[in-house]
């Protein structure tokens, strides 16, 4: 294993001091490291990757220095484009070090969703002439892999990849926590909007935390997971699929349970919700200005209001709560509501140590999905 600090004192050693990226899990000890020891210009925590490898790259037209853009391997695939139509030798040929942490790695047991990823994480980056090294958690090698690969995106201009594997680094707890003091965590919103749902209405769930306690709260009702689409990839998507099914199915109310994290890596999406503006469809914003799931490193939502960018997007109804007696009467009112509306919930960050994963696939929760629309 290697200590996020002596990591960073390597990166530093070679002048590589500008990070921004979107946090892993398997990154939460460097991501907390430089969380806690990096001024906010030198590392952002991005929208999403393709606007990290973007703001890398105007780092470097700035400086002519060499920026870091961590992500997880999920995360490829926002980065392609401007990877591929920005900083490629066939464009403007820019430098950069990718941190990608390796989910799904092939004979490490992980969730479906990282399956496929993992297969193909390194052959993306053949297919577009990213060379990588795998890091090796001995600080040595690790010391030996940095300094060349530095080498190499100097004289050639283009990126380099390390690719990260799980356990690699040391833990380290974020030491900045911002704390708050809401009434409510995401596990305690979630039970509480979804005890005052209709038999008949249907949930789509972002990914991370929050699809695993839907997952865990359905369980202990002794209800099925029918009701629920839980989009346990795909980040920042959960409001176009509810969005799809909305639209096709004006009888029904649908729900989408979404993060701060989640709606802020693609916002546009709030503006093709106002614009379609279909009535049935109501949209929560579990908002803990973090990425909870992987580390609780900051997003901008501490300091966005939701129910604001609702209104600008055309949504015809937006609610809001930060205690639980609010909250209660603010989903009756979210409920009987014209659609469009949003309630953006405001909660602690934070969840339980033992909650568990979705028991059953995604192609089991798909088809009793589907059979529950019918
Ligand atoms: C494209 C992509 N990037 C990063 C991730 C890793 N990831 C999984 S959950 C999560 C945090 C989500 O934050 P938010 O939507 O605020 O929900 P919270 O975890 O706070 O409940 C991240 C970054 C991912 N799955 N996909």
């Amino acid at each position: 294993m290697i200590s996020p600090r002596q990591f960073y004192n390597l990166l530093i050693d070679k002048e590589v001091d500008f990070f921004a990226g979107v946090p892993d899990s398997l990154l939460k000890g460097f991501c907390a490291y430089i969380t806690d020891n990096v001024s906010q210009k030198n590392n952002i925590i991005a929208a999403n990757e393709g606007g990290a490898v973007a703001l890398g790259a105007g780092y470097h037209l700035a400086t002519g220095r060499i920026p870091l853009i961590y992500m997880q391997n999920s995360g490829i695939g926002n980065a392609i484009n401007p990877l591929l139509s920005l900083i490629d030798n066939k464009v403007y040929s820019i430098p950069m070090i990718l941190m990608i942490g390796w989910r799904g790695e092939p004979g490490i047991k992980d969730e479906p969703q990282h399956i496929k990823q993992g297969e193909v994480t390194a052959k993306l980056l053949d297919a577009m002439s990213i060379p990588y090294e795998i890091l090796p958690d001995d600080y040595n090698k690790a010391k030996e892999v940095i300094r060349k690969s530095i080498y190499y995106v100097k004289l050639n201009n283009s990126p380099f990849a390390f690719i990260i594997r799980d356990n690699l680094f040391e833990s380290y707890e974020l030491q900045n926590k911002e704390k708050t003091d809401f009434e409510m965590n995401r596990e305690v919103a979630i039970k509480t909007v979804v005890d005052s749902l209709e038999m008949d209405d249907i949930v789509v769930s972002t990914t991370g935390k929050a699809s695993r306690e839907l997952f865990e709260y359905r369980n202990q009702l002794n209800q099925g997971h029918e009701k629920d689409f839980l989009t346990v990839g795909s980040m920042g998507h959960a409001s176009q699929i509810a969005l799809g099914i909305a639209l096709q199915k004006p009888d029904r109310q649908i729900y989408c349970f979404d993060g701060d994290g989640a709606a802020i890596m693609h916002t546009g999406s709030l503006g093709i919700i106002g614009s379609l503006a279909p009535k049935n469809f109501k949209h929560i914003i579990l908002n803990n200005g973090a990425h909870d799931s992987v580390g609780g490193q900051p997003t901008i939502g501490t300091n966005l209001d939701f129910t604001r960018l609702a209104k600008v997007f055309n949504y015809k109804n937006v609610f809001f709560a930060d205690n639980m007696l609010i909250l209660k009467e603010n989903i009756l009112k979210l409920k009987s509501s014209e659609g469009p509306s949003l309630l953006e919930i405001k909660i602690n960050k934070g969840a339980r140590k033992d909650l568990g994963r979705p028991s059953t696939t995604p192609i089991e929760n798909k088809i009793d999905f589907m059979k529950f629309l019918e």
